[in-house]
């Protein structure tokens, strides 16, 4: 490819992406906007640019809306009925592959009903790419909740070219081969040209897979099946740094971030953690060591505070309600006991902010805690680190999140260990200026190796190779 960061991606045919939800949300006038969130941001733009079709659902059950184009981008509703978004989204992509493929955090939940859902709905899907595509289109299918399409629709399409990118951790095949119907997966699977995945481990686990339970040969990176050649490529996504930055340079946004100090009281350090109220993001754990470290007086509360934003996700799964309450406990039982009157020192949001705000509190954040223990990449590193053009601020960063890869210079700390995580959060919240600005610029130099619309276009020109093209 001539320019690696082109948003246009190099090849000449029609290109149909499928994710499980639609890239627009009904706004109330019944008309439709471009909806919050990495991929749209991706993506979206691109189709409008040289038009293309989105096949998803429209996020409303039983939803049997007519296809429509909004900006000159084709979108193709999936229906899914309420009893389906129970088995196939709540049930098994979230119930039982989510805690699976993140190193099984939480115990899985196995049902046959649930597999019958997640297979209806996938097969769904591939009939209705398969009636749309042009001969011969590019179709990007993306994550968990859609792994059998590409089996299902290459039986039905064989002209078509199919990749597909996983944005959470392929599971060790330990892990994997746990999930009953594991072979319908990997053959689903194997149905693309080209599978991706955010980090070398997940693509050396598929492959390894793919030999375990269907005897697949594998040539380096490419896995034979039937036949077929499948690649299995490494595609660590980022975010759109220029927005990021155009956003945090704005006066608006530095008032916002002074205003942000003003209200916690001016502290010295304003530690942050921002993350869907998810188990494998680990928020419990950071609250327990901001506590322990007020405890033995190595914080102190007035100078140092948290703000930890959590967004509200997938609320009628029970381990989601249990972690709710876990942290909300937390919280209150810490605030009891280090907190004065009028200076909390948690500050804790349960909401979903506009971007800006998200944006001048990563500005207003001189410690940022990412600490999950598992996490396909994470993109509130990335976004810190985009928001911090004023060089300074550090990064704590769990070694299990995909982004540890890149951004070798946050403090980088194994999460089990609570000690250790203490002791990052001390070192960030004491570090001298002079090394904050050294591992800020180091950041910063890594994340603009590769941006949001980069990543796009290296994925597609990678299919377009893997399935003939190039
Ligand atoms: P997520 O698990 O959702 O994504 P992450 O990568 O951190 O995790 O993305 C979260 C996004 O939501 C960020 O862009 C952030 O700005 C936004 N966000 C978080 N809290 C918010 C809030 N309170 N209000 C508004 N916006 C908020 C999955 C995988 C990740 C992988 C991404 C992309 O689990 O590992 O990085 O997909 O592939």
């Amino acid at each position: 490819m001539d320019d690696p960061l082109s948003p246009g991606p190099p090849i000449d045919r029609p290109i149909v992406i499928a994710a499980n939800r639609l890239p627009v949300m009904r706004t109330n006038n019944g008309n439709w906007s471009p909806s919050p969130g990495g991929l749209v941001r991706a993506l979206y733009p691109m189709l409008r640019e040289r038009g293309g079709t989105w096949v998803g659902w429209t996020g409303d059950p039983d939803d049997n809306a007519d296809p429509f184009t909004v900006e000159g981008v084709n979108l193709h509703p999936v229906a899914i009925s309420a009893d389906e978004i129970e088995l196939y989204y709540e049930g098994f992509s979230n119930d039982a592959l989510w805690p699976l493929y993140h190193d099984a955090l939480r115990e899985s939940t196995y049902s046959i009903e649930q597999r019958d859902a997640y297979y209806a709905v996938n097969e769904r899907f591939a009939r209705i790419i398969a009636e749309i595509s042009p001969e011969g289109s590019v179709v990007w299918i993306h994550d968990y909740q859609l792994q059998l399409v590409p089996g299902l629709l290459r039986a039905l399409r064989p002209d078509l070219i199919i990749g597909f990118f996983l944005h959470i951790p392929f599971p060790p095949v330990e892990l994997f081969t746990r999930l009953p119907w594991r072979e319908e997966i990997i053959r689903g699977l194997l149905g693309c040209d080209l599978v991706g995945f955010q980090r070398p481990t997940g693509a050396t686990n598929f492959i390894t897979a793919a030999q375990q339970l269907l005897d697949a040969e594998n040539n380096g990176d490419v896995v034979l099946h039937e036949g077929r050649r499948v690649h299995a490529g490494v595609f660590p996504i980022s975010i759109d740094i220029a927005e990021v930055e155009e956003i945090a340079a704005g006066r608006a946004t530095r008032q916002r971030a002074s205003r942000i100090r003003a209200r916690l009281g001016d502290p010295e350090v304003i530690m942050l953690g921002v993350d869907r109220l998810d188990y494998t993001k680990g928020i419990g754990l950071r609250l327990e060591a901001f506590a322990q470290l007020l405890e033995d007086g190595r914080l102190d509360p007035a100078r140092h505070v948290m703000v930890q934003v959590a967004t509200p996700t997938r609320e009628a799964v029970e381990h989601y309600k249990d972690e709710r309450a876990e942290i909300e406990r937390l919280v209150g039982e810490i605030n009891g006991r280090f907190s004065s009157i009028g200076l909390p020192v948690i500050h804790y949001l349960y909401q979903t902010l506009p971007y800006d705000d998200l944006i001048a509190l990563y500005r207003a954040g001189d410690v940022m805690l990412v600490t999950p223990f598992r996490d396909g990449m994470n993109l509130v590193a990335k976004e810190y680190a985009a928001a911090h053009i004023d060089g300074d601020g550090v990064l704590v960063l769990s070694e299990f999140a995909g982004a540890a890869d890149e951004l070798t210079d946050a403090v980088l700390v194994n999460p089990h260990d609570d000690r250790a995580l203490q002791d990052a959060i001390v070192k960030a919240a004491e570090m001298h200026r002079h090394e904050r600005r050294g591992r800020m610029a180091g950041l910063r130099d890594q994340i603009h190796k590769s941006d949001l619309q980069g990543w796009a276009a290296r994925f597609l020109a990678a299919l377009a190779e893997a399935g003939g093209l190039r």
